[in-house]
């Protein structure tokens, strides 16, 4: 009998209340299982790499709230930070100290933010920073990349990975065609496209906005050139180019992508991880652009709870830890997952490839690892599906989608790599 099977359990009449308040009852469509079927763990807490469901079943969790979760789940330094600050008041619609404090810390790890702004969530980061690009050059084109994911705003919806991936949605109802007929889409890696477009717009695209490693369709790399590429398009074209290391950023190093890959955007996009798993998102960048930014400027972005003391206050907490070291041992881990879990796959016969990225990773049931959106969605998904509850009914519980992609945290031990790898060798057998 399968951990799943066990008595009546708490987790689905749960969710079956849900269903009767939220659309799929869900609060973010990727959460209701859809894609991997059956009903979702319904999480009653987590501690360091573990979460517990309504049921008291614990698993090794790797969703880690998206990546935000990088100490692990109710990390004491975060929670202890928390604590403090709620008892000062969590939030005055005024400047607090807070924010410098935070603000500090993300400017030192990434100068090329000499400005930025917070916002309460990555979609509101990308959408001020491509409304600052406009604004800044005057232009009403921007390019994204197929199975890129820069939130939900309307303009960004073209061709979207995360859960659009998941449910293979083009795009999303109630978008005006006038409004995505600006979005330029073309697929991840390819710099031909990318010319032909600029080509075809000549000085007319605003920006193109893209995640310097890919993870909304799964994890996908950058091919070499290809971020140094568009910083060269980009820059002879006078369109800018903004990175969103909404996930990259403070997952791949203090610095995020740009500072492995050494290319500085114009404009940066953050979130999880800068906010220590609270509400957040950053936008920033060159300081010409950015004093174009209410009250300074004409481009306007508001927020009542920007910069609130205690998101300011877990995200400081969170940064404070993310010390090369920690860096060092974290990534070391993932390779030794996802190499064990290449190994795991070899064994059963499975087709499936590992794809790492610093502490993030995806098992793609393909060959090889895919260069783009086209590529990605040629995985078996039906495979991918039978794999996650195996892993589940084995206590591990996996990002419900094959385009997500596994966070490892520095909560989680070699012990836990190595339950999971045991984990995985009957995973992939299972499924088949
Ligand atoms: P939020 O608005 O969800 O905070 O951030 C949007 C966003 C922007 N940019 C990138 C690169 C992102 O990955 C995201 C959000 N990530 C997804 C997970 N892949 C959020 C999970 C969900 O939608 O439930």
């Amino acid at each position: 009998m399968s951990r799943q099977d066990l008595a009546p359990s708490r987790s689905a009449a749960i969710f079956a209340e849900s269903e009767g308040y939220f659309p799929g009852g869900v609060n973010s469509p990727v959460r209701a299982f859809r894609a991997v079927g059956g009903s979702p763990v319904v999480v009653r807490e987590g501690r360091g790499a573990h979460v517990t469901d309504a049921d008291g079943r614990r698993f090794l969790d790797y969703i880690g709230s998206w990546g935000a979760a990088i100490l692990g789940h109710a990390d004491p330094e975060v929670t202890e930070a928390l604590r403090e600050a709620a008892g000062r008041g969590t939030g005055f619609g005024m400047p607090t100290p807070y924010e410098l404090d935070l603000a500090r810390a993300v400017r030192a790890a990434m100068p090329s933010l000499e400005r930025l702004r917070f916002v309460s969530s990555g979609t509101e980061a990308a959408m001020s920073a491509l409304r600052v690009a406009r604004g800044a050059t005057g232009r009403d084109h921007v390019v994204k990349f197929a199975g890129c994911y820069h939130g939900h705003a309307d303009h960004l919806l073209a061709q979207a990975g995360s859960g659009l991936a998941t449910f293979g949605l083009p795009s999303s109802a109630g978008v005006p065609a006038a409004t995505v007929g600006q979005t330029l889409v073309a697929p991840y890696n390819d710099l031909d496209a990318v010319r032909a477009i600029l080509a075809a717009h000549p000085r007319r695209v605003a920006a193109v906005i893209v995640e310097p490693v890919a993870a909304n369709m799964g994890v996908v790399a950058p091919r070499p050139g290809f971020l140094e590429g568009l910083r060269e398009l980009t820059r002879a074209d006078g369109a800018l180019l903004v990175f969103d290391e909404v996930i990259t950023g403070f997952r791949m190093g203090r610095g995020g992508a740009q500072a492995r890959f050494g290319i500085a955007p114009d404009l940066t996009c953050l979130g999880k991880i800068v906010g220590g798993g609270l509400p957040v998102g950053v936008y920033g960048g060159r300081r010409d652009l950015m004093e174009r930014v209410a009250p300074l400027g004409p481009v306007y972005q508001a927020g009542t709870l920007s910069g609130n003391p205690l998101t300011m206050a877990a995200g400081a907490a969170t940064l404070r830890r993310l010390t090369d070291e920690a860096y060092a041992v974290l990534e070391a881990r993932a390779a030794r997952l996802a190499e064990g879990l290449a190994d795991a796959a070899r064994r059963a016969g499975a087709v499936a490839t590992v794809v790492r990225e610093a502490s993030m990773l995806t098992v793609f049931f393909l060959p090889m690892a895919p260069r783009d959106y086209a590529e990605a969605r040629g995985a078996d998904v039906a495979r991918y599906a039978r794999f996650f509850r195996a892993m589940l009914d084995r206590g591990v519980l996996l990002p419900p989608s094959q385009f997500e992609a596994w966070f490892v945290s520095t909560a989680h031990t070699d012990d836990h790599v190595a339950a999971t790898l045991a984990a995985a060798d009957d995973a992939f057998r299972a499924a088949g």
